[in-house]
C-alpha cells in the first residue's frame, strides 16, 4: 500500500481516523472500522469535490453526500465537525449518548448537515438515487438556457452490505436505466463484513454487474491514495451520461496493527491497548483523546470560507435569475420551501352522489389529477401498476433519461426502492413525491415507509386493491394485516376513505400536512358515492372519524364504526336494523391517526363510550380495532388469510355483510341489556 502522499493530508485523514477511534473508544460503543479505512476517500471528496457550504446546510444547490453506511456515523460526524458544520467537538464526545447530535446513525434533523437517516443498509445508496433525480427534474423545470440554479452531484458513500441488500440492486438498476450522470458512488470495497470475509456469502463480480446496470465504473485499487481517488472521482464527474461507482480498495481498521483487515475491528471499540498501539503505529500522539491538530484543522476548515463563496456565487446567480424570470423564481421559491401555492386545491372535485359510484382508486385518480395540475412539484408513479393504481398524471411525460421534465415515474417493479426513491426525493427538497402499488405489497416498501415516518418526510402512498374485494387473485393478493400493521409505524397517517368526496378530502390532507407521510388505502371494486346531503360532509376525515348517519332527537342504541368500503355495509346495516326496530349511529373511521389526534370530547362525541354498544368493521385483521368498541363492544373482521373468488362471494364466505353486521349489533346490544 502506497504511504498517503502529503504530511498534511497524513495528518488530516489520520484526524478522521483518530477522532471515530476516540468517539466509539469513550461511548464503549460503535463501528471504528470503517471510518479508519475509508477515511482518505472521505478527505479527498470532502476536501476537494464536494460542493457544499457548511454555515448553511440547507443551500438548496449543495452537493448532497449520503453515508449509506450508517453504522460508520463517526466518519460523517468527524467530517461535518472538521468542515465547520455546527457540531461541536463537544458533540463528538457526547457519541451515541441521550440527547447528542451524534446518535449512533445519521438521523436527520439530529445532526446539521446530515442529509438522510441511514443505518439500514441499502436505504442510503437508493435514496441518493432519488436525490439524483429530483436534481434532474428540478434542472428541467427551472432552469433556462442562459440560466443554471439547479446543477449539483450526489454522493454517496456505500459499503458491502450496502450493495448486498436488494433495494441497492433494484436503485442501482433504475438509476441505470435513468442514465443519472450526476451520480456518484463510492464503494467502500474492504472484503469485511461482520461474520467476516465477504467470500463468506458476496463473490460476485460487482465491477461487471454495475456496468450491466449501465454504470460507468472505475476501480481504485489503494484507498489510501488521495491522488488515484481524486482522478477517479474526477473521471465519474467527466461521465455525465451514466452513474458513476468507484469501487475503492480500503482495509477497514486501517492502522491498527492487530485488527485492521479483520471482522473484529466492525462493531466494537477498538479496546485500549489496541487504541494505543493504533495511535503509535500511526504516529498519532497517545494524549490528549479527540486531538485535532491545529494545521488539519486549518485545513478542513477551508470549507468555511470557500463553501460561503460558493453559497454567494449562486446566490448571485438567482438574483440574476429572478430579474430575467420573476415568475419561475417566484416558484421555485415557494417549492423549495415546502409551501404550496395558492390555489394548488382549486380543482378537486366534488364528485356527485351516485348509488353506483366509483372505486377509490379511480376517484383518487381524477383527485391527483386535479391536484397535478395546479401543483407542478407533485411527481410520482407506481412500481408498475399505473393502470390499477390510476397513478398517472394525464397529460405529463415520462420522467425518463431523454426528458427529465417529465412527472410520470416508472419506477418499475421495484417497490423497496421506489419508497427509497421518494424519501430521497422529498429529502432533496422541491418535490412532493407520489407513489403506488397494491396495499399488500406495502410489505415490499415497508422499510422505507418506516424511514419517511422516522424523518417526517412528505410523500403520499396510494395503496389501492386495499382488501379481500381484490376477489380472483386470492389470498396472495387480498391484505389482511396491512392496515394495521402500517397503523403500527409511528408518524405515518394511514387514510381509508369511504367514498369518492372522502378521497378527495384525503388527498386534501396527504399534501397539506406537515405531519410525514400519508398511506392512502383505496378499493380497486365500485364504492357508492355518499349523497352528502342525506349524510355528514366528507370533511370530517380532516378529524379522522365523523358522524356519517344518526338517529335524529335521541341516542342511538348502538353505534357502528367502520372504514373505507366497509362503510356502505354499515349503512345498510343501520337501515335494516331501523327496520328492527334499533337506532344506529354509522360513524365513518378513515384514519385512526387523525382521530386519536382529537380532543376527547371530540372523540367521546363521536364515539359515545357510555354506549356498551359499538360495533367495529373492516375488511382486515381485528387487532387494534377495540379500542374504539371498548370491553363490551364487538368486531366484525377478517383473522385469516382470504381466499380466491369473485369480490363478492369473498366478502359473503368471510362474513363481511350488512346482515352480519346486524346480527352482531343485535348481540351486542342484547349483552348489554343483560
Ligand atoms: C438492513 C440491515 N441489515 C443488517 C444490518 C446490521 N449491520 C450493520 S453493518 C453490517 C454489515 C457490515 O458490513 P459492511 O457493510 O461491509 O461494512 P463494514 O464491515 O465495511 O463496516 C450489518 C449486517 C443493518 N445495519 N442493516
Amino acid at each position: 500500500m502506497h504511504a498517503v502522499q502529503d504530511k498534511l493530508d497524513d495528518l488530516c485523514v489520520n484526524t478522521i481516523r483518530m477522532l471515530a477511534v476516540d468517539a466509539v473508544e469513550k461511548a464503549n460503543s460503535g463501528h471504528p472500522g470503517l471510518p479508519m479505512g475509508a477515511a482518505a476517500p472521505a478527505y479527498v471528496l470532502w476536501t476537494r469535490f464536494l460542493r457544499h457550504n457548511p454555515a448553511n446546510p440547507s443551500w438548496p444547490d449543495r452537493d448532497r453526500f449520503v453515508l449509506s453506511a450508517g453504522h460508520g456515523s463517526t466518519l460523517l460526524y468527524a467530517l461535518l465537525h472538521l468542515t465547520g458544520y455546527d457540531l461541536p467537538l463537544d458533540e463528538i464526545k457526547q457519541f451515541r449518548q441521550w440527547g447528542s447530535k451524534t446518535p449512533g446513525h445519521p438521523e436527520v434533523g439530529d445532526t446539521p448537515g446530515v442529509e438522510t437517516t441511514t443505518g439500514p443498509l441499502g436505504q442510503g445508496f437508493a435514496n441518493a438515487v432519488g436525490m439524483a433525480i429530483a436534481e434532474q427534474h428540478l434542472a428541467a423545470c427551472f432552469n433556462r438556457a442562459d440560466h443554471t440554479i439547479v446543477d449539483h452531484h450526489t454522493y454517496v458513500f456505500a459499503s458491502d452490505g450496502d450493495l448486498m441488500e436488494g433495494v441497492s440492486h433494484e436503485a442501482a438498476s433504475l438509476a441505470g436505466h435513468l442514465k443519472l450522470g450526476k451520480l456518484i458512488c463510492l464503494y467502500d470495497d474492504n472484503s469485511i463484513s461482520i461474520e467476516g470475509s465477504t467470500d463468506l456469502a458476496f463473490t460476485e463480480d460487482r465491477m461487471k454487474r454495475f456496468e450491466s446496470y449501465g454504470w460507468h465504473v472505475e476501480r481504485v485499487d489503494d484507498g489510501n491514495d488521495l491522488e488515484a481517488v481524486a482522478a477517479a472521482i474526477r473521471a465519474a464527474q467527466m461521465e455525465t451520461e451514466r452513474p458513476s461507482l468507484i469501487a475503492v480498495r480500503t482495509h477497514i481498521g486501517y492502522g491498527s496493527p492487530n485488527k485492521e483487515g479483520t471482522a473484529d475491528v466492525h462493531g466494537a471499540p477498538l479496546g485500549p491497548d489496541e487504541v494505543k498501539l493504533t495511535k503509535e503505529n500511526l504516529g498519532w500522539p497517545l494524549e490528549p483523546a479527540f486531538l485535532i491538530p491545529d494545521d488539519a484543522l486549518a485545513e478542513f476548515r477551508k470549507a468555511v470560507e470557500n463553501g460561503k463563496g460558493l453559497e454567494q456565487e449562486w446566490q448571485a446567480r438567482f438574483q440574476e435569475y429572478a430579474k430575467a424570470y420573476p415568475e419561475l423564481a417566484e416558484e421555485w421559491q415557494v417549492c423549495m420551501s415546502g409551501e404550496l401555492p395558492s390555489g394548488w386545491d382549486r380543482d378537486i372535485p366534488e364528485f356527485p352522489a351516485d348509488p353506483k359510484g366509483l372505486a377509490t382508486r379511480a376517484s383518487s385518480g381524477k383527485v391527483l389529477n386535479a391536484i397535478a395540475a395546479n401543483l407542478p412539484n407533485l411527481i410520482g408513479g407506481s412500481a408498475d401498476l399505473a393502470p390499477s393504481n390510476k397513478t398517472l398524471i394525464e397529460g405529463s411525460d415520462d420522467f425518463s433519461s431523454s426528458n427529465r421534465g417529465g412527472r410520470n415515474m416508472r419506477f418499475g417493479v421495484r417497490e423497496h426502492a421506489m419508497g427509497s426513491i421518494m424519501n430521497g426525493m422529498a429529502l432533496h427538497g422541491g418535490l412532493i413525491p407520489y407513489g403506488g402499488t397494491f396495499l399488500v405489497f406495502s410489505d415490499y416498501m415497508r422499510p422505507p415507509i418506516r424511514l419517511a415516518a422516522m424523518m417526517g418526510l412528505k410523500a403520499v402512498y396510494v395503496f389501492t386493491h386495499d382488501s379481500i374485494g381484490v376477489g380472483e387473485d386470492g389470498p396472495t393478493h387480498q391484505p389482511i394485516e396491512h392496515l394495521a400493521a402500517l397503523r403500527t409505524i409511528p408518524g405515518l397517517t394511514v387514510i381509508r376513505p369511504a367514498d369518492a368526496n372522502e378521497t378527495a378530502e384525503a388527498w386534501r390532507f396527504a399534501v397539506q400536512s406537515q405531519e410525514g407521510p400519508v398511506a392512502l388505502a383505496l378499493t380497486r371494486q365500485n364504492l357508492p358515492t355518499l349523497d352528502r346531503h342525506q349524510y355528514a360532509s366528507a370533511d370530517g376525515l380532516s378529524r379522522g372519524a365523523y358522524v356519517l348517519s344518526d338517529v335524529e332527537n335521541s341516542e342511538p342504541d348502538v353505534v357502528l364504526i367502520a372504514s373505507g368500503s366497509e362503510v356502505p355495509l354499515a349503512l345498510e346495516a343501520s337501515e335494516k336494523l331501523k327496520e328492527k326496530g334499533t337506532a344506529a349511529r354509522v360513524v365513518s373511521m378513515p384514519s385512526w391517526e387523525l382521530f386519536d389526534a382529537q380532543p376527547e370530547e371530540y372523540r367521546n362525541k363521536v364515539l359515545l363510550p357510555h354506549l356498551g354498544a359499538r360495533v367495529a368493521v373492516e375488511a382486515g385483521i381485528t387487532q387494534g380495532w377495540r379500542r374504539y368498541v371498548g370491553d363490551r363492544g364487538e368486531l366484525v373482521g377478517i383473522d385469516r388469510f382470504g381466499a380466491s373468488a369473485p369480490g363478492k362471494t369473498v366478502y359473503e364466505k368471510l362474513g363481511l355483510t350488512a346482515d352480519r353486521v346486524v346480527e352482531t349489533a343485535l348481540e351486542v346490544l342484547n349483552r348489554s341489556k343483560g
